[in-house]
């Protein structure tokens, strides 16, 4: 099976289980795994940041710091089609009492502009409206079909936020995906955001885990509800060891996925019915619309499973996500399955 479903699906790497099997590990619960202690430091460092936190998920570290950062009753500000408003499970209703105020971005990446902020942003002191405790931002924009936030328009949304008394979080499941695309380092894309998550599971390819990143305080806070929650791992350096690999090894390989997938999308945007804009298309994400081919979604998946390739549909638009397991090869293969079952 060519698995185009996500990203997530890729299987650790030899290098990452040797790297497992031969771990330094101890109680991280008391501090003690050097493996966690380890890619924590890599992690501030990579990031220049004061310090990092190892977590379960990318949900984890989202919820954790939407918890840290508001109090009950507070309305955090974000993207209508983001990941964290659509796909954990209303989490921050639970944990951190918040509301959402969804603004719909203009423009189809799915990333905010500073008015289009401003014009939801509600003061503290009101006696009728919640008031705006947080920020949140998606870099790469999954739904906006991987797509990149500048550095310009990252900082600006910071700096005004943080002007305004709002702290913003980053959402970068796929951070180094976009600063991949955009040729800079993370530090630099991602220097005024209070705090960072990103994913080690994701394009880094290792099995499990994310990382928080943020001020010695923000994660003094966050290393306390990741107990709360449950998330208080023990000799969790067995699975740290694949993500110091992925931190540091893999970043260098993504820009092969974004080729990829460039190839996947430049193959299918004349197949008949398929609607795809190339020019959305920048690093491994392609999502195209399959109305005008008269199939729903579903039907084309099934139809492409038959053909020994996986995708996800949803709405009346299909997702392929390129990682580290798809090479050229299996994008050529995949194109000639979608070609047979639409044409
Ligand atoms: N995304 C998954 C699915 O949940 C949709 C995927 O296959 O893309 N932020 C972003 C932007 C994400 O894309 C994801 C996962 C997460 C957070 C959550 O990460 P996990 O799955 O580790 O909790």
């Amino acid at each position: 099976m060519i698995d185009l479903r996500s990203d997530t699906v890729t299987k650790p790497t030899p290098e990452m289980r040797a790297a497992m099997a031969a771990a330094d590990v101890g109680d991280d619960v008391y501090g003690e795994d050097p493996t966690v202690n380890r890619l924590q430091e890599r992690a501030a460092e990579i990031f220049e940041k004061e310090a990092a936190l190892f977590v379960a998920s990318g949900t984890m570290g989202n919820q954790i710091a939407v918890k840290v950062h508001t109090l009950p009753g507070e309305e955090v500000i974000i993207e209508e089609r983001s990941h964290i408003y659509n796909y954990e499970l209303g989490m921050s209703a639970i944990l951190a009492g918040v509301s959402f105020r969804t603004v719909r971005s203009a423009n189809r990446s799915g990333h905010l502009t500073w008015p289009e902020v401003e014009q939801a942003f509600r003061p503290k002191g009101s006696d009728h409206s919640p008031a705006t405790g947080l920020l949140c931002l998606e870099n790469t924009h999954n739904f906006g079909g991987g797509s990149v936030m500048n550095a310009e328009l990252c900082t600006e949304l910071c700096r005004r936020a943080n002007e305004l008394d709002v702290p913003v979080h980053m959402d970068g499941a796929r951070i180094f995906n976009a600063a991949a695309a955009l040729g800079i380092s993370v530090a630099d894309l991602t220097r005024h955001c209070n705090s960072v998550q990103f994913c080690l599971s994701k394009g880094l390819g290792a099995p499990v885990g994310s990382v928080l990143v943020g001020s010695r305080e923000f994660i003094n806070e966050a290393h306390f509800w990741r107990k709360r929650m449950g998330g208080g791992m023990r000799q969790a350096g067995i699975v740290a060891a694949a993500g110091l690999i992925a931190i540091e090894e893999s970043p260098k390989r993504l820009v092969e996925d974004h080729e990829n997938a460039r190839a996947l999308a430049c193959g299918i945007t004349n197949l008949s019915g398929i609607s795809l804009d190339l020019s959305t298309v920048t690093t491994n994400i392609v999502i195209f619309d399959v109305h005008s081919t008269g199939r729903s979604p579903d039907q084309i998946c099934d139809g492409l499973r038959s053909n020994g390739v996986l995708a996800s549909g949803f709405g009346t638009s299909i997702r392929m996500v390129t990682h580290r397991d798809i090479s050229h090869g299996d994008v050529e293969t995949a194109v000639g399955a979608l070609a047979k079952v639409v044409e």
